[in-house]
């Protein structure tokens, strides 16, 4: 007996990682692992493997804004996440489109802000922190900066928890909207994240920091967990928790081959 049945559907804007451990192959898996059906409309073309990135091509304006367009023609979209955007360029022009067509009701928007490849490469052209503040976070619900990229953002080094706490609440009562504060990069034997939110409330979510982490991707694919949830209905600080759980699964089972390491996407199959 054939039947239907409706998963919701969550765009991922950003680049291509050929190795599959980030970028929207990442934000793919982690979205149909998580129960969503995942729509992609692609920025660039990143040659890369986990520590190495050898080429990025960025893609015609028009064909990275055909894509987004088409797609909310022909699909109820109901969360977007943006990962790398590559110039700010582009950031303005998926500004500019996601505005315009989440204008008659508004879609959850999950803002990834993607500089830097796990590598430690840069992956964008030029500097691009005014564009995001200028006309992506009008429309953000979640940013979701990791130490390096709030940093940018407040413009002075972040380099302690009481020091990401402070940037992080005034840039959400700056910019109105809330901000999932990653401190992975603190290292210790905790890893502890913080949502702030306009409104000054805030939630910490913490669990053991793992060493052995294959850490490619991990950024991706929390910003497209969060996504999904919110795309399923959970209120944020709910969606929050659901996918820094789902975070500590797929890294406590990551897959280890000779020389790369990878985040496993299907952690319960
Ligand atoms: O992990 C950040 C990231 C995002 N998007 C793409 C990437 C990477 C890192 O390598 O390649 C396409």
């Amino acid at each position: 007996m054939p039947y239907s049945f409706i998963k919701p559907c969550v765009l991922t804007i950003g680049g291509s990682d050929c190795s599959c451990g980030a970028g929207i192959q990442a934000d793919l898996k982690t979205i149909s692992s998580q129960g969503g059906y995942g729509l992609t409309a692609l920025t660039c073309v990143v040659a890369e493997i986990p520590d190495k990135v050898v080429e990025i091509k960025p893609l015609p304006l028009p064909l990275i804004v055909g894509q987004i367009e088409l797609l909310f023609e022909g699909y109820p979209i109901k969360a977007i996440k943006t990962g790398l955007l590559y110039s700010p360029t582009i950031v303005k022009s998926v500004a500019e489109t996601l505005s315009r067509l989440t204008a008659a009701h508004k879609v959850p928007l999950v803002v990834d802000p993607v500089m830097t490849a796990s590598a430690g490469t840069s992956l964008i052209d030029s500097p691009i922190a005014s564009a995001y503040q200028k006309y992506l976070i009008p429309l953000t619900t979640v940013m979701t900066p990791n130490l390096d990229e709030l940093s940018i953002f407040a413009n002075r080094r972040i380099s302690t928890y009481p020091d990401m706490r402070r940037a992080g609440r005034e840039l959400a009562k700056k910019w109105g909207i809330a901000l999932l504060l990653k401190g992975g990069h603190l290292r210790g034997d905790v890893a502890r994240d913080l949502l702030v939110t306009p409104s000054e409330s805030e939630w910490e979510y913490a669990s053991p920091f793992q060493s052995e982490a294959a850490l490619h991707g991990t950024g991706c694919t929390f910003s497209a967990a969060i996504a999904t949830h919110l795309a399923l209905g959970s209120p944020l600080e709910q969606t929050i928790g659901i996918a820094k759980d789902f975070m500590d699964l797929v890294i406590g089972s990551h897959l280890n081959w000779d020389r790369t390491k990878a985040l496993e996407h299907f952690p319960n199959q």
